[in-house]
Formats: C-alpha cells, sequence, structure tokens
C-alpha cells in the first residue's frame, strides 16, 4: 500500500485541476500577450481563474491578485519591496516577525539584515505560537512591516491573524501574512484578516506547481522585482503561466468548496491517527487538536530519530516528514521543536504527518499499524531510550 501524509509538503493535483489545465498545453498554447486568436483564446478561462483566486480569499476584485512563480517569490517581492519602498527610500528600518518563520521569510530578513536593516524574530510560547503582548512591545515608530505567516507549516498551529492585523493597524505598521498552509484548510478571507499583502502557493491546495500568488490590497505601493513587460498590470513581467493559472484558479475554488469536508472529515481522520499515537507511551503533539489547521500533526516519539522513523514508514509505502521539505536533508533537529523550547535529543525525534482530503480511512488504519510496529522495533534497538529528555519551556 502507498500512503501519502506528506501534504504540507505538496499535495496531489485534484483531477479536475489537471482537466481543465490540459488544453492549454498543446492546444491553446498561444501567448497570452499576442494580439492573434492564439493568444487571446485563452482570455476567457484567464479571466474566470482570476475571478476564482479572489473570490477565494474573499478580495475586492482581480487587480487585489498578482500571480508569481510560487509562495517563495511572493515572501521575497513583500519583503524586498518593503525594504525599497519604506527602508532605502523612507524613514523606517525595522522588520518583526516570528521564529518559526519559513525560510522563505526568515533567510530573506537575514538577507536584508546583512543591508543594515534590524529584524526581530518574535519568540514562540509551549504551542509554537507568539503572544500578541510581545509583538505589541516589539513595535517602535521606525518598523515597515510585521510578517507572521497564517498557519505553521510543522505543527499546524493557527496565528491569531485578524488580532495581529488589528495590532499592526492601530500601530500604522504594513503587515504581511504567509499562508502557504491555510488555504484550503480554514478559511482565508484577507479584508477580515486586516493584512496588506498576502503569500500563497498553488500546489499546496490541490494545484500545480510552479504558480502562486501575492495578494496586495488596494493602494498598497510595492515596488516590483521582476522588471520587462507590462504583465500582471506591470507589476510583475514574464509572461503568464497560462496552465497554471488556470490550475490555480480551479484548485482555489475546489479549496473553498472542500472546507467543511476538510473541517469535519480531514480532521475527523486526522485526529484518529492522533489518537492512536498518543497511546503510544511517551509521545507529544504539539498543540490541541482545534488550534491548529485539521490535516497536520507534529509529533515527537521520545527515544526514536525522526529519520529512523521516516525510514521505517518509507519502508512500508508511507510517505511522511521530520519537518519541512526544504530542510530535510540537512538532518538537523526540527527548528520549530527548538523553538518551542524542546531540548535538543527531542526537537531531533519530531514526525509530521500530514492529511489530506484524498486521505483514505483504510490508509490511516494501515498507518496506524505500521507506525505502532516501527515504535516497538526501534525502541528495542534503540541505546538512547533511556532517558526522559524534558522540554525547556513548557515543563512537559
Ligand atoms: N513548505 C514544507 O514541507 P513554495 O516552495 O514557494 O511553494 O512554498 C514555500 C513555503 C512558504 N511558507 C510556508 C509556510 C511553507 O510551508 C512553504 C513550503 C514546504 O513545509 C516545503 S519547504
Amino acid at each position: 500500500m502507498r500512503v501519502y501524509l506528506d501534504n504540507n509538503a505538496t499535495t496531489i493535483v485534484d483531477p479536475k485541476v489537471y482537466e481543465m489545465m490540459e488544453p492549454f498545453f498543446i492546444q491553446m498554447y498561444g501567448n497570452p500577450n499576442s494580439l492573434h486568436r492564439f493568444g487571446s483564446e485563452s482570455h476567457p478561462a484567464l479571466r474566470c481563474a482570476m475571478d476564482q483566486l479572489y473570490k477565494g480569499i474573499n478580495a475586492r476584485n482581480e487587480d487585489d491578485i498578482v500571480v508569481t512563480s510560487c509562495a517563495t517569490e511572493s515572501i521575497n517581492w513583500v519583503i524586498k519591496g518593503v525594504y525599497f519602498d519604506h527602508i532605502v527610500n523612507g524613514e523606517k528600518d525595522h522588520i518583526i516577525i516570528s521564529e518559526v518563520e519559513h525560510p522563505a521569510v526568515s533567510a530573506t530578513c537575514k538577507f536584508l539584515e546583512s543591508l543594515g536593516v534590524k529584524v526581530t524574530y518574535l519568540p514562540v510560547n509551549e504551542k509554537g505560537v507568539i503572544e500578541l503582548e510581545s509583538l505589541k512591545n516589539a513595535i517602535t515608530p521606525t518598523t515597515a512591516l510585521v510578517s507572521i505567516m497564517w498557519a505553521n507549516n510543522e505543527t499546524g498551529m493557527i496565528f491569531p491573524i485578524e488580532e495581529i492585523g488589528k495590532i499592526c493597524r492601530e500601530n500604522g505598521v504594513l503587515f504581511h501574512s504567509d499562508a502557504v498552509q491555510a488555504i484550503g484548510k480554514v478559511s482565508v478571507d484577507v479584508q477580515k484578516a486586516g493584512v496588506d499583502f498576502m503569500s500563497f502557493s498553488a500546489h499546496k491546495f490541490h494545484g500545480p506547481k510552479g504558480v502562486g500568488g501575492l495578494f496586495i490590497k488596494d493602494g498598497q505601493k510595492l515596488t516590483s522585482l521582476l522588471h520587462g513587460g507590462e504583465h500582471m498590470g506591470g507589476r510583475r513581467s514574464g509572461t503568464l503561466n497560462t496552465a497554471g493559472i488556470v490550475g490555480m484558479g480551479m484548485a482555489m475554488e475546489l479549496a473553498v468548496a472542500n472546507l467543511d469536508f476538510e473541517k469535519n472529515n480531514v480532521k475527523r481522520l486526522r485526529d484518529k491517527l492522533e489518537d492512536a499515537i498518543l497511546q503510544i507511551e511517551d509521545t507529544f503533539v504539539i498543540g490541541t487538536k482545534e488550534e491548529r489547521t485539521p490535516n497536520t500533526i507534529l509529533v515527537s516519539v521520545k527515544g526514536i530519530e525522526g529519520e529512523a522513523m521516516l525510514w521505517d514508514l518509507n519502508k512500508n509505502g508511507i510517505a511522511a516528514s521530520t519537518g519541512s521539505a526544504c530542510a530535510s536533508e540537512a538532518l538537523e533537529s526540527n527548528p520549530v521543536m527548538e523553538a518551542i523550547g524542546a531540548e535538543a535529543d527531542l526537537a531531533h525525534t519530531a514526525l509530521r504527518l500530514s492529511l489530506s482530503r484524498f486521505t483514505t480511512q483504510e490508509e490511516i488504519d494501515y498507518t496506524i499499524e505500521i507506525l505502532k510496529a516501527a515504535v516497538t522495533r526501534l525502541r528495542g534497538i534503540s541505546s538512547t531510550y533511556s532517558y526522559a529528555p524534558t522540554w525547556h519551556k513548557s515543563g512537559l
């Protein structure tokens, strides 16, 4: 049996999305900016996709969305754009992020630090979420931007986005949220949240890879990073990825239509898996079920290296991860577990299991059986499973 439980890394393309994309490879392959019919015949599908995108996040209209190549590009654009507009050509010098942001955010901020920008990394509590008080205290008159994720990719913990938006507005600070792990899992409403910018990637919600988006609130200036043409209203140059945009639009519509399914059915399967894992002695899950995206579990199985567990699961056809896919080759401890205050040994035991609306009951039953057997086998041969590592902050 093959079981895919690494949906926070990427997801299967929904067959309905694939079907929508197909004609744009070998039939309607013209450049949408060309004046001939090969170009213009894709316009209705592109317009429909832009509608699906802005409606899916409750933006004002399609002018609020710019299509990019992925969330990493969107995030780099926001942070570097704010740097050009408000730090190089303005009075500000400071950016605030959390300690558990994806490297697309944190590495971009580290780069700006090398150019003299001040960056505050807000600590997280034992659930991996920032405290609003620490955000309020970190904002100064020279803060240009707060960038806080909507939901964490490793724990699934959902951040208090509306409250963060309110604090930013009250202090006249721009607010960007990385919503990569939120779209399709929880309701994402840019107006309610009060974000100025919001990033997303289609492949995290059953769309294709290589296409993402950036919400830019009406009236917000953002210097372009890609110059060269008048695409996307002159904001992001480069020939439009017609198939990708059409696919992302359809994926967004389906993601929103499936939110109840996610909240009920996916969560039921996730909870079943989680309950079974927690019956195993010395296992810990970060955050309560209700505070997380319905599909994610970050579990620590004391005494077993996450990679050893992955190996056992993989041998039995089950795909999981020890954390984010882009850091998975480093064999380092899980950075979110470290930020939470777990001892290094414990942070090495992290295992991320992430489901999707395509995950079945049968797959979860099989995973429970294999996982339990793997823990028994690995603890049996592990010389390290004698200690009882503690958490620095949470005291678990
Ligand atoms: N996280 C994970 O395994 P791209 O690669 O640009 O489509 O998405 C980047 C990204 C940004 N923010 C968050 C919160 C993310 O989770 C990701 C991608 C994957 O967790 C791959 S590293």
